[in-house]
């Protein structure tokens, strides 16, 4: 848990993979990821429902666990609005840190929530949802747990302005990084946002999820003082077209054999889970997540 601050703490771009299980969390580690994005897409996706606020809190937490268990890398998980009111964000705070997650996020929509990219946004009073920030920092036990706000102004077509004031409340309201959304299909709105959020002296970490921006690099993210992004839903994305691809053709080709040789053998499965060697099963890493080792005798670049 403590890694996921320390990461907080330095000035390096946090390269965060959004993830919806235990595989895809797998993969993401063995690329050298700085932590997990506990996906509500993903997770929702993969359980065969819209990201609309269907699932519980236990569903979306019984998955971050999931993907924490299977790695040493610091889950984060999306806890959308946090579930309800003030009591639920509380709950919501005891469960997540009695489970091992590193960090939590809550975005300022009103419950139901909508993904972010799907039409109509119901923004949360300001005042209400820096409440709920404070509360979730007066509940945690834990000083490592994480608690990023995210601020939805931007998504719901609100000005520069208010995304400012509500990401000065909330920063004021004791979150430790504030998570700015923008679906613009260029970087330059979060610039707009970092440069004025850096100029008025604010000193909470920003955090942002390159997707409909894709092209940013790390580079340009880390020179515009951003701490931290969300790869959210690439990992989802790759999957659905893969496993797509692979049963067309074997419905199109009435077998498996012409898709054989472009899908990865079975002797990589047992690999990635470790089969044969119950010594190198678990642990998969301290239980504090303190250090970034390779679990199951992976190197993470491989
Ligand atoms: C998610 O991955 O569930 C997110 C990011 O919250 S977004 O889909 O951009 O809303
Ligand atoms: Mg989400």
């Amino acid at each position: 848990m403590a890694a996921l601050r320390e990461a907080f703490a330095s000035q390096r771009l946090i390269r965060i993979a959004g993830t919806h299980d235990g595989l895809s969390a797998m993969l993401a580690e063995r690329h050298g990821f700085d932590s997990l994005w506990a996906s509500g897409l993903g997770i929702s996706t993969s359980h065969g429902v819209p990201d609309t606020s269907i699932l519980t809190m236990t569903e979306l937490l019984a998955a971050a666990v999931v993907m924490h268990q299977a790695t040493c890398l610091p889950v984060i998980a999306d806890c959308d609005t946090g579930f309800g009111e003030i009591d639920n964000v509380v709950r919501m705070i005891r469960c997540y840190e009695a489970a091992g997650i590193a960090g939590v996020c809550i975005e300022d929509k009103q419950f139901p929530k909508r993904n972010s990219f799907l039409g109509r946004q119901e923004l949360a009073d300001a005042h209400e949802f820096a409440q709920k920030v404070t509360a979730a920092k007066e509940a945690q036990i834990n000083p490592d747990l994480v608690v990023i706000a995210r601020v939805e102004a931007l998504i719901a077509g609100a000005s520069m302005n208010e995304a400012l004031d509500r990401a000065r409340n909330y920063a004021a309201a004791g979150a430790d990084a504030i998570l700015i959304h923008s679906k613009l299909d260029t970087v330059s709105e979060v610039r707009e946002f970092a440069m004025l959020w850096h100029g008025l002296g604010e000193r909470a970490p920003l955090v942002v999820v390159p997707t409909t921006y894709p092209s940013v690099t790390a580079g340009e993210l880390e020179a515009l003082g951003v701490r931290a992004a969300i790869y959210a839903n690439q990992a989802l994305r790759a999957a659905v077209r893969a496993i797509d691809r692979v049963l067309a053709s074997i419905v199109g080709a009435s077998s498996a054999q012409a898709i054989d040789a472009e899908i990865c053998a079975l002797k990589e499965v047992f690999e990635l889970v470790v089969t044969d060697d119950p010594a190198r099963q678990t642990p998969a890493c301290d239980p504090l997540k303190a250090t970034h080792a390779a679990p199951h005798g992976l190197s993470p670049k491989r």
